[in-house]
């Protein structure tokens, strides 16, 4: 999305220079020096006019970027109050005619001006009276990458890590500074660089210095860097006999390693730890709590101001108890048991990043513990490389979800936020989809979910037509058809998938392990909650997970306001029938439909509606650049075949459960 394409409406373009002459961005930090250096290549791509970019004003300048100290003219602009309500980040643009202002309290805030200015610049938005004051709602804006060290990403599904630690840290890849700007242009201030599936290695020496070095690649983009931590490490390297969180040694390890990476990273972010979690170690090996292990590594981290982000995605192998429910039972007890400087990192949903899921009942039953969101960016259940799926309406979907912990109008958004129990960490961070593909994410439509990421980061009340409006003209064509179609086309795709792979509430029946395709009817692994017909539970009565009081009862995390939309099965969100009730085939629908017939509905609509993906897609042939067009088209194709198989798959499937046929005014599935 940061293309820079000349801007083909020529009244805008005159508009434009007429406002854009001598700019000058004020600054002499790495960081102004960046600002000036994208705005000067922005500005030739956009207009095809070279600018000179000043650091100085002079009278004719009539476009000043800098921040509020380095001049009265800037400082002017602004009140006191605005200055503090703005923050380290925020930032304010003010236009009228032949002026044109930008302004923070830090060179990285005029940094994201820069952007947010060149992003109007990029849809062709006026700028001739501009009045923005822009805040970011979160403090932590993050990407998880899960990069190995050997390059291989965990669910990446876009080449391999752009991490090359074999050629650091001597080469530094262009790649990692247009990543960094990539970033910075949507907000995204911290990233952690390793799988959370961790690997010891990383806090090596020789590891730390490559990590150094991209470190000091990013610091004037205004990111951070975490590591993740794999919670043995002070066994694995340290040779230590235990990695038992209250043991002095122990604690000592760990205060060693902190104050030996904070000596080559001074602005370090912390440690991000996955712990007794699908076997990875943790503090629970020693019989000591998540609070335990996260305040240990919290103290060896807080004298440089560090922080430590615990994940809480931990079931047990063990525990017969839903797993849904585990997060809640492990972690709502240690509601304020962590020190202040630990985030705990909650999965949008309990299960696992479903293409449709309730909200996690985490979310507004910490309230003394600040909760970070983690979404997931790459495509691990939503068809990997292969599907068009816009993430945006996902995301918000939850983020407006109401938790009812305060009363109504308690949303997600406003646990994360702090809002809603005074916390001043906060965050939301999506494990990130990047590789070293050419187009960075695989599929070419799939930048649009990093793109959202970041915006969603700053601005959860953004629409998802908004940031499909504008990725789309950055990234493809200001065309105001083709903006209108495909924008179409991405703000239905969430919804289409959900019908022809997950409809009315069903989740995790993807083939096991690599999760790539339908695979309802597994049932051999040896740990219960990994074989699908553990959530389907599909039997000749009905199909779904009763979650109920009757049944599991994970449904009782819930505050009891938000559970009123899922209790009763005939007043049941159906979206969500199946994830609280086992319901009888021939339940019946608001539709009309059976539970069965709703199903052939939905696996069919979902499957067509591909189709009309397609068809949509086909008339932008004139409208964009053949590669991608044609990029898109063959992935559409191949979109296609596996909506079709997930729809024959799962409703031969399930047919044997239900013996009811599928209509005949529907074309019979082919059993093959
Ligand atoms: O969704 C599951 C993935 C694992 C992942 C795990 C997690 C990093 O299948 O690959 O491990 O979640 O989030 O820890």
């Amino acid at each position: 999305w940061l293309r820079y394409v000349p801007i083909k409406n020529k009244s805008l373009l005159l508009e434009y220079k007429k406002q854009i002459v001598s700019p000058v961005v004020l600054g002499t930090s790495a960081t102004a020096a960046i600002a000036r250096k994208e705005l000067s290549v922005a500005l030739l791509g956009l207009t095809g006019s070279s600018y000179l970019i000043n650091s100085n004003i002079n009278t004719s300048s009539v476009f000043i970027a800098g921040t509020v100290k380095s001049s009265a003219v800037l400082s002017a602009l602004v009140t006191k109050e605005e200055l503090n309500r703005i923050g380290n980040e925020g930032f304010i643009i003010k236009a009228k005619p032949g002026k044109t202002f930008i302004t923070g309290n830090t060179d990285l805030a005029v940094l994201y001006g820069i952007f947010h200015y060149l992003r109007l610049l990029q849809t062709n938005q006026k700028v001739i009276n501009l009045n923005v004051i822009s805040i970011p709602k979160l403090k932590l804006r993050m990407l998880n990458h899960w990069d190995n060290l050997n390059r291989t990403v965990e669910r990446g599904y876009a080449g391999f890590s752009i991490w090359d630690w074999h050629r650091l840290p001597t080469f530094i890849d262009q790649r990692y500074i247009d990543y960094a700007r990539a970033n910075a242009s949507i907000g995204i201030n911290a990233v952690a660089l390793t799988n959370v599936n961790a690997n010891s290695i990383i806090l090596t020496p020789a590891y730390l210095e490559k990590v150094k070095k991209l470190a000091d690649v990013f610091r004037p983009y205004g990111i951070k860097v975490f590591l993740t931590a794999r919670f043995s490490s002070p066994i694995e390297l340290g040779r230590l006999k235990t990695a038992d969180p209250l043991d002095a040694i122990v604690q000592q390890w760990w205060t060693a390693k902190a104050n030996e990476i904070y000596s080559l990273i001074p602005d370090f972010g912390g440690f991000l730890v996955k712990a007794n979690s699908e076997g990875q170690p943790g503090p629970q090996d020693y019989k000591r709590t998540h609070a335990d292990g996260a305040n240990m590594l919290a103290n060896a981290v807080a004298p440089h101001k560090g922080i430590v982000i615990w994940r809480a995605f931990v079931y047990a192998a063990e525990n017969p108890v839903d797993r849904h429910m585990q997060a809640n039972d492990d972690f709502v007890p240690l509601d304020g048991k962590f020190n202040s400087n630990v985030m705990v990192q909650v999965k949008n949903g309990a299960i696992d990043f479903m293409p449709r899921e309730p909200f996690h009942p985490l979310f507004g039953a910490m309230p003394k513990t600040p909760l970070m969101m983690e979404f997931q960016v790459t495509q691990e259940y939503l068809g990997q490389a292969t599907n068009w799926v816009f993430l945006a309406p996902l995301f918000k979907e939850v983020l407006d979800s109401d938790t009812y912990a305060k009363g109504k109008g308690s949303t997600v958004a406003k646990v994360i936020d702090g809002s809603l129990d005074d916390h001043t960490l906060t965050g939301m961070t999506g494990v990130a989809n990047i590789g070293n593909d050419i187009n960075w994410t695989g599929h070419p439509m799939a930048q649009a979910n990093w793109y959202a990421l970041g915006r969603l980061a700053w601005d959860y009340n953004i629409t998802s037509d908004t940031i499909a409006d504008e990725w789309l003209r950055m990234t493809f064509s200001n065309d105001a058809a083709f903006v209108k179609s495909t924008k179409q086309i991405m703000l239905r795709t969430r919804e289409i998938m959900v019908d022809y792979m997950n409809p009315i509430g069903l989740h995790h029946i993807m083939a096991t392990g690599h999760h790539y395709g339908p695979g309802p009817w597994v049932s051999n692994l040896n740990r219960p909650e990994w074989n699908p017909v553990y959530y389907h539970k599909a039997d000749s009565v009905g199909i779904g997970f009763n979650r109920t009081a009757s049944g599991s009862n994970a449904i009782g995390q819930y505050h009891p306001e938000a559970r009123k939309q899922w209790e009763n099965i005939s007043t049941c969100n159906e979206k969500y029938l199946l994830w609280f009730h086992h319901a009888s085939w021939n339940h019946k629908m608001k539709s009309g439909r059976s539970v069965w017939n709703e199903l052939v509905y939905r696996y069919y609509t979902g499957a067509d509606s591909v189709k009309w993906m397609k068809q949509e897609w086909l008339k932008q042939q004139s409208k964009i650049d053949a590669q991608r067009f044609n990029d898109v088209s063959m992935l559409l194709d191949t979109q296609l075949e596996e909506a079709k198989w997930w729809r024959n798959a799962c409703l031969l499937y399930f047919q044997t459960f239900s013996k009811q046929p599928i209509p005949s005014n529907y074309e019979q599935p082919d059993k093959t």
